[in-house]
């Protein structure tokens, strides 16, 4: 039997990495992240440290350019991703291709462009999306060190990620209010990822595969 695939999904300061960190624990699950890997300055591989120094407002690319690095930045980790489920180990991933749509999608870009470069990455068997107003994440603080940290540039990320809500399989995008407590918030991911059947089957399916 494979692990299962959870993907964490949110704005800025929904509380991510706080929430992976225990739903990597509470499931022995292997924790990863995009951009880069875990710890978070650990964005090593060469495109990791693109992306670093962009994020950083240390380099310039045009939209498109570092729209295409986030995605290989998920295909170069693809074959790590596979090998670990099927080895039995769950893994539990903070940040996907939906926040490589999400945040080129609210810098302008269409919605079917920011896609293609992700279909038939192996797809989440859930992603839980940390459902945080724009206001009360920016209350959280820390706001301003890096690209896209702005409560302008955040409300635009909030409406792509509902339309990509929207565009999600049943039972593929989960919900969860991330305003109440840490702990609140951990046991219903918990719960969300307790409730799911076991994989159906030992390979993964194509990401957005039926679009
Ligand atoms: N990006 C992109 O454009 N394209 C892509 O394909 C990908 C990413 C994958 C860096 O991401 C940027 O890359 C990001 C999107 C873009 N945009 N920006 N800016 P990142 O994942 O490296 O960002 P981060 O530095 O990890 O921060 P974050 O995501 O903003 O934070 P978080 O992980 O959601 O939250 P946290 O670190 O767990 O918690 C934040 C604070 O809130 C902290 O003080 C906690 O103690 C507190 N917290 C957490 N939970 C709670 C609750 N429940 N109540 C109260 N306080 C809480
Ligand atoms: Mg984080």
């Amino acid at each position: 039997m494979r692990g299962l695939f959870v993907v964490v999904e949110g704005l800025d300061r929904a509380g991510k990495s706080t929430q992976v960190s225990r739903l990597a624990s509470a499931l022995d699950a292997k924790a990863i992240k995009f951009p880069g890997n875990i710890p978070r300055e650990d964005r090593t591989t060469a495109i990791g440290k693109m992306i670093d120094s962009y994020l950083v407002q240390q380099s310039e690319l045009d939209d498109r350019a570092i729209h295409l690095l986030f995605s290989a930045n998920r295909w170069e980790a693809r074959q790590g991703i596979v090998t670990c489920l099927e080895s039995g180990k769950n893994i539990v991933c903070d940040r996907y291709a939906f926040s490589g749509i999400a945040y080129s999608c609210a810098k302008g870009l269409s919605y079917q462009w920011c896609k293609a470069p992700d279909v038939g990455l192996p797809e989440p068997d859930v992603t839980i999306f940390l459902d945080l107003s724009v206001e009360e994440a920016s209350r959280r603080g820390g706001y301003g060190e890096e690209r896209y940290e702005s409560v302008s540039m955040q409300s635009k990320v909030r409406e792509a990620f509902a339309q990509i809500r929207k565009d999600m399989p049943q039972g593929k995008w989960v919900v969860v209010d991330a305003g109440k407590s840490v702990d609140e918030v951990a046991a219903e991911c918990e719960s969300v990822v307790r409730s799911l059947a076991k994989p159906s089957s030992a390979s993964l399916a194509p990401l957005f595969a039926q679009q």
